[in-house]
């Protein structure tokens, strides 16, 4: 049977189900995915790669053929997304920038990142951007923004102001709003005495990164909670109370990390809440086991439960959703193959659901006709949809990816 044929048989098992499986596959191709470029090289950039990841994030694992330069990155990122059906974003973070100088993170420019737009432009991407308030002696403290040191905390109030000049450049040239997460790893190791202090303080120096002009018609900005780093364990400054309450009375966008909340805890279950009092939200989908581990995003029951959450009540439209993980024990290429195509997977198959008929039901009490369907739908040909939608976006349909990124490998990667 060919693929389509197959997609024909799971198209007639659907409709009897009142779905419509054209219809899901259009829906998806209109979401972009923010591919996050940090896996193509274990969080190091190019700005100063020789300085150790800090900032209470990790990458474990020394698997050979990490990129050394934009070029490399860029190669990879073009690679990767050959197996990926659908048209995304690209998210760089500062020590990204592309360029001989050398330059400090305060002085950073749009031309910095000229070569980056060019790219985007000619593939009609678009870029999303981040400030990198850690990798850096000014950050050695364990305290960037929030410091008591003046000298500390202007210096990345500073970096934080020339990073949305950057982003509303990417807007502008590319026709897209540039989504700029600011996240800092501010936080004590051990229990502080004072907890409000630093949160005081990184709210004043938030408040005057915001104070520079930037048109909103090209750059939005958000701030990512999170609930501990390795390092900053009894205290982050940027809590989720402290992020949440910043983005919703400053009127930005509030930013949910996967792996930033209690290991029990879901970030599917915040999504409806938070967009209740924000306008947008970004999402960065990880996965944590056990901490904020960044393990390649699988598409396990939380992943389907956030899209459910975006797709079931329409929130898809003011979510952005960011890829955020990055494993440096197996071949990067197919990191990000993997984790964005599972993304992928579980907004269509949200989209493969009776949601009207589901959500009628439920206000009627009968829930076990709820349960029941949700559990059959489980067992839906699902597969036979998906595989019909990489063919017609042209990318490897199942695992037949996998061979050319192993061939890669041979031929690129592993000459590095
Ligand atoms: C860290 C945050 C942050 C970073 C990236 C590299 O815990 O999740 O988003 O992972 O900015
Ligand atoms: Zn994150």
């Amino acid at each position: 049977m060919t693929t389509y044929e197959r997609y024909q048989a799971a198209k007639a098992i659907y409709r009897e189900m009142g779905v419509d499986t054209d219809a899901a596959i259009e829906a998806v191709k209109k979401i972009p995915i923010s591919i996050h470029c940090w896996q193509g090289d274990d969080v190091l950039g190019f700005l100063t790669p020789d300085v150790a990841l800090s900032g209470g994030i990790q990458t474990t694992g020394n698997y050979p053929g990490r990129a050394r330069t934009a070029e490399e990155l860029r190669r990879d990122m073009d690679f990767a997304m050959k197996m990926i059906p659908g048209k995304h974003r690209v998210n760089l973070h500062a020590i990204y920038a592309d360029t001989d100088e050398k330059v400090e993170l305060t002085d950073l420019e749009p031309r910095h990142f000229a070569t980056w737009v060019d790219w985007a432009k000619e593939r009609g991407l678009g870029l999303d951007f981040n400030p990198t308030c850690f990798s850096h002696p000014m950050a050695a403290s364990g305290f960037t923004i929030s410091s008591p040191d003046k000298t500390v905390r202007d210096f990345w109030v500073k970096h934080c102001q020339a990073s949305r000049k950057i982003s509303e450049y990417f807007g502008k040239s590319l026709g897209t709003k540039s989504v700029m997460n600011l996240w800092f790893p501010d936080g004590y190791k051990d229990i502080p005495v004072d907890r409000e202090a630093p949160r005081y303080r990184m709210m004043t120096a938030l408040d005057e990164v915001l104070s520079v002009p930037v048109d909103p018609k090209y750059h939005i900005d958000a701030l990512e909670s999170k609930v501990f780093g390795i390092g900053a364990e009894s205290y982050t400054v940027g809590s989720h109370e402290f992020s949440y309450g910043y983005a919703m009375s400053r009127g930005i966008a509030y930013c949910l990390d996967a792996g930033h909340f209690h290991p029990t805890e879901v970030i599917s279950d915040k999504i409806s809440s938070v967009l209740l009092y924000t306008k947008e939200l970004l999402l960065h989908v990880s996965r944590p086991v056990r901490w904020d581990s960044d393990h390649v995003v699988i598409l396990d029951d939380e992943l389907n439960a956030i899209a459910q959450a975006l797709v079931r009540t329409n929130l898809v439209e003011r979510t952005h959703i960011g890829l955020d993980y990055f494993d440096a024990s197996i071949n990067r290429v197919a990191a990000w193959v993997i984790g964005t195509r599972n993304m992928c997977k579980a907004l269509l198959k949200a989209y493969l659901e009776p949601t009207e008929t589901l959500k009628k039901i439920e206000v009627e009490g009968d829930y076990t006709t709820r349960l029941a369907l949700v559990e059959e739908l489980k067992s839906y040909p699902f597969g036979a949809v998906w595989d019909y939608y990489c063919e017609q976006m042209g990318v490897p349909v199942r695992d037949a990816w996998l061979a050319d990124v192993k061939q890669y490998e041979k031929d690129v990667l592993s000459q590095r």
